[in-house]
């Protein structure tokens, strides 16, 4: 096992990618907040419905930030545990189950840990009960200090719908947890409303969705359009609670929430034709990170989950030369511009690879396989090790020969 550690490690060393120096430590020291957004796909942004805008406050922060408008989601079957899986460690997920039930006593090197390491505070909020997605157990591999679940929130009839507590009490009464927390923290916080089936009460029903054949699609568009105001009311009360200026706000969206039967629908209704190119197209999630003090800018390489740990890490000054990541820095100029989706489709900056065919990204046209050859090798390569790294519980070896010595 050690041997396939040194294989492994070899392989990342030498894809590894130096940060931007015009980038690297411009957020040092300061509170990191990331939002999940559940099921928030990035073909909401800057798209209206009847003439109004779905993600209002969304369009406007990405104008002041670093928005990132090629960036997909990576999850397979663990859904939001995936996605966080995926965002903390820098590892792919697992083709089948969940790593969150299936690996949750592995030895991680996780940026929570890290930031730990560093002297933050590190907490996640979302108002479901500590055991879904096994999160309780599995936040302490991660190396998350506090875990603000259900019991940490005034949950009644009122302020719940669907899964659970609405997005703005939920954003609310965080907040009142987040002034709390020593500083500086690392807090991740996952909004519920956005949630299959979409259901929202007439009062926070703020645009008339009901313009495509499927009524999954309609309520989608409302419920995203009330997480845009959860989102709003969320940065005035860091505002108000003096927690803006000195953090940063990582916002990103945790996978699809329109799926399989509805893919010909939504196409319709971005205007494009239905095959596995535009099904791919729909992998993407926003991502937005706001540097308050920073104009930012739209940043089009091409990413995914994978690439948030280094992404962070390097915003706040901290070298990750060394570590188990399979990301990148998306600062970074030398950024390799590929996103690997779980089940090997992938995304380059001028190829599409699904269904065993190769398109050109932008036109959608088809053209010959080998365009797209060049990659499989290190789709396959990746995938596999990241596997092998979590079915052999390899990082536990890493600790012991390098991450321990480079802590001393
Ligand atoms: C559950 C929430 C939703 O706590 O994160 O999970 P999902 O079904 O999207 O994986
Ligand atoms: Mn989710």
């Amino acid at each position: 096992e050690d041997n396939d550690l040194i294989d492994i490690k070899h392989y990342i060393d030498s894809h590894f990618v130096k940060p931007n120096p015009d980038y690297f430590g411009i957020a040092k020291d300061r509170n990191v907040i990331v939002i999940s957004l559940e099921s928030t796909q990035n073909f909401v942004i800057n798209r209206t419905v009847n003439g109004k805008e779905i993600t209002p406050f969304l369009n406007d922060l990405i104008e002041e930030s670093y928005y990132f408008n090629n960036f997909y989601h990576q999850t397979g079957q663990g859904k939001t545990s995936d996605s966080e899986f995926i965002v903390d460690n820098s590892l792919y997920g697992l083709g089948r189950g969940a790593v969150f039930f299936t690996h949750p006593k592995n030895e991680y090197m996780a940026t929570p840990e890290i930031l730990a390491n560093h002297g933050y505070t590190t907490a996640s909020f979302h108002a479901n009960t500590k055991v879904f997605w096994n999160r309780d157990e599995m936040y302490q591999s991660l190396g998350y200090d506090r875990f603000y679940h259900l019991d940490y929130y005034d949950v009644t009839d009122d302020n719940s719908i669907g899964w659970g507590l609405k997005d703005i009490p939920f954003f609310e009464q965080s907040v009142s947890l987040l002034k709390e927390l020593p500083q500086p923290f690392y807090a991740k916080l996952i909004t519920l409303t956005n949630h299959h089936p979409f259901v929202l009460d007439e009062s926070d029903t703020f645009i008339d969705t009901n313009v495509t054949e499927s009524a999954t699609l309609n309520q989608y568009l409302a419920t995203v359009r009330y997480e845009d105001e959860a989102l709003r009311l969320f940065f005035e009360q860091l505002k108000e609670e003096g927690l803006y200026d000195q953090s940063i706000i990582v916002i990103y969206g945790d996978h699809n929430g329109i799926i399989e039967k509805d893919f010909e629908v939504l196409s319709d209704f971005l205007g494009k034709e239905y095959n596995a190119h535009t099904v791919v197209e729909m992998q993407q999630v926003p991502l937005i990170i706001h540097i308050p003090g920073q104009e930012g800018k739209t940043i089009s390489t091409v990413g995914g989950q994978i690439d948030l740990k280094p992404t962070i890490l390097h915003l706040l000054g901290i070298e990750t030369e060394g570590q188990l990541n399979f990301g990148h820095d998306l600062f970074s100029l030398d950024h390799p511009n590929l996103a690997i989706f779980r089940d090997g489709r992938f995304v380059t900056d001028q190829y599409i690879f699904a269904e065993n065919t190769c398109y050109v990204k932008d036109s959608g046209k088809i053209i010959d396989g080998s365009y797209c050859e060049h990659y499989h090798d290190i789709v396959t390569k990746e995938l596999n090790y990241s596997d092998q790294i979590i079915y052999g519980d390899l990082i536990r070896f890493y600790h012991k020969d390098l991450y321990d010595i480079k802590k001393e």
